[in-house]
């Protein structure tokens, strides 16, 4: 392994991105395995996601305490979650309370992105140029650039003359925005959109919502943890993670109740109120087919359109409120503080863009079916190049030369959504093909980072220098990545899991939907069988993995 005097460029591991991801592969890297790691990342401060996302009401869906490490037991008795679901702020405070807890910050080159990187066939190593002009080699190029980073702000006509600021959730100012007195703009009404609007709403003199598609979103029931429910899960913490990892989703739901096709109407009616005034996305798991069948589905979307209706005073309102156009769940389900009870404010206005889309934005505001909607500030809730889109503004080539995005045009191809052929000494942690986001991050992340580390130890104590996925391997995978979800109705939405928010973009179904414990247990047979599956070189030779990677992977749990 490549030793740093402090000086060198040179490194045996290279990460990118200082999120979740990158900090807790530089904490394994670095003090479980002693390589000498460098993270490059192009904020000036840890926490990825929530370093970003600074729009007002911002806040994760996933339950605080669960929405967290769990690899230190101490960091997980001492760190104070002091709401249900956390704020932005709460959140980024964590982060670099763990940065700071585990010294992470020395080995961080912060303001700094990764352009490209090549891999080096003779050396078995990756060379890596940054923005300040240097360049890096390490023998392991690790992805930790998070699904959605890459910014996505629609080519409106004209959007260069508007007159005011422009804001992207994505890419919100560091210092505080005041809406006071102002007139503002909001499009779009994805999860970002539904979480600022009630904010933005409360302190501004008007804000006009364009609305393309509406989404279904539940209520979150949020508010102050009370010290008896953080006693109980510290006291438990150990079993409940456990639970979490083996879970479909990485969180603990309370279980279905069976299928909503079979169960009686009363039923089923009181399992949706119940999970409906407890709040949070568990609201989803009330039935075992909601997911994958149209009719079930249909008796959990008509029960929350019911509840829109119910909340929004106009039924003009409610109507263009109500989604009909997509499976409830097969967009990401939104969760909310006030969203629909918005609509009754008078500085509220709601312009549907879907019969009509944007015309152009003017220097005055934004044109719908010949009228001009005035406002002073504009928000683009419009969301992200989802999960391929960080990779591919990246600039990676791997054998021969070849482009990652080029070999991706199709659509992103890996093995085990983690690595892909022809990139070898590669690690895309929660890449294209790992359940990613379609689980609880933090359980995901853990699991892949621990993962990689394995596979680095496994390669060190076997003198291996080169590791690279096998194309039958890789195609294997996507085919039963592809098979699972063609299993569900989520295919049938035009949402960014499949790309379909892009001009352009493959529709590929990109996470994998076979579950977060299902996957753990195919990762874990993958590197139990010597890591079938990948083409193992040591020093001397290049060798197949003890199995034949034809046999490879084993989704035995789909
Ligand atoms: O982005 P989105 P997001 N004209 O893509 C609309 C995570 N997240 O940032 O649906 C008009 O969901 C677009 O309309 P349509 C979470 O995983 C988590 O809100 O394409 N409108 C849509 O309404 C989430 O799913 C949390 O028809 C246009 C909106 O913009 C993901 O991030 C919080 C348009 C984009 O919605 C992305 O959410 C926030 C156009 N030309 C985000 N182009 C939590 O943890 C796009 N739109 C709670």
């Amino acid at each position: 392994m490549t030793v740093s005097d402090g000086q060198t460029t040179d490194y045996d591991a290279v990460i990118v991105g200082a999120g979740f991801a990158g900090m807790y592969m530089l904490k394994r890297l670095r003090d479980d395995l002693g390589l000498n790691v460098r993270v490059f990342e192009r904020g000036d401060g840890v926490g990825g996601t929530w370093y970003w996302n600074r729009y007002p009401g911002a806040r994760c869906d996933v339950e605080s305490l669960f929405y967290s490490y769990s690899f230190s037991p101490e960091l997980q008795q001492e760190w104070q979650w002091t709401e249900r679901y956390p704020t932005q702020p709460e959140i980024l405070r964590y982060a670099n309370h763990v940065a700071d807890r585990f010294g992470l910050r020395p080995d961080i080159a912060f303001s700094t992105s990764i352009d490209s990187a090549r891999y080096d066939e003779a050396q078995d190593r990756w060379t890596v140029y940054t923005d300040d002009g240097l360049v890096t080699t390490a023998q392991y190029l690790i992805t930790a650039v998070g699904c959605l980073s890459a910014s996505r702000v629609p080519d409106f006509e004209g959007m260069e003359t508007f007159g005011g600021p422009t804001y992207h959730t994505g890419r919100w100012p560091h210092e505080e925005v005041d809406f006071t007195g102002r007139r503002v703009a909001v499009i779009g009404t994805g999860s970002s959109g539904i979480q600022s609007i009630p904010v933005i709403a409360a302190q501004a003199a008007h804000v006009t919502v364009f609305q393309r598609t509406p989404n279904f979103s539940v209520p979150a029931v949020n508010g102050p943890l009370s010290g008896a429910e953080i006693e109980q899960t510290k006291a438990n913490y150990e079993q409940l993670r456990q639970a979490a990892r083996i879970s479909p989703t990485g969180t603990n739901p309370a279980a279905p109740i069976g299928s909503a096709l079979e169960l009686p109407e009363d039923v089923r009616t009181r399992e949706m109120k119940e999970r409906w005034d407890y709040g949070g996305a568990g609201f989803m798991s009330a039935f075992i087919d909601t997911g994958v069948n149209a009719e079930a589905n249909e008796v959990v979307a008509e029960f929350v359109r019911d509840r829109i209706r119910e909340v929004v005073e106009r039924p003009d309102i409610a109507d263009l409120l109500v989604p009909r156009d997509h499976p409830i769940g097969t967009k990401r389900i939104c969760v909310d503080t006030d969203y629909y009870a918005t609509y009754n404010r008078d500085n509220v206005t709601l312009v549907s863009v879907r019969e009509t889309p944007i015309e152009r934005i003017t220097e005055r505001g934004v044109v719908v079916a010949g009228e001009l909607y005035e406002v002073d500030d504009i928000v683009y809730a419009t969301g992200f190049d989802a999960m391929t889109g960080p990779l591919n503004a990246i600039d990676i080539r791997g054998v021969d030369g070849v482009a990652l995005r080029e070999k991706w045009v199709a659509g992103p191809r890996t093995y085990l959504g983690i690595a892909s052929a022809g990139f070898p000494n590669l690690f895309m942690i929660t890449a294209p093909g790992s359940p990613s986001v379609l689980s609880n991050m933090m359980v995901s992340i853990e699991q892949h980072v621990d993962w990689i580390t394995d596979h680095i130890a496994y390669a060190r104590d076997h003198g291996v220098t080169r590791t690279d996925a096998d194309p039958t391997a890789e195609e294997n995978w996507g085919d039963h990545v592809n098979e699972v979800a063609n299993m569900t109705l989520y295919p049938r939405a035009a949402s960014w899991y499949m790309g379909a928010n892009i001009p352009g973009k493959p529709r590929v179904f990109m996470p994998y939907i076979g579950g977060v414990g299902a996957y753990r247990q195919m990762c874990d047979q993958v590197a139990a069988d010597g890591y079938r599956g990948f083409t193992l070189k040591t020093s001397n030779d290049v060798r197949p993995s003890r199995q034949s990677a034809s046999q490879a992977p084993v989704p035995a749990e789909s």
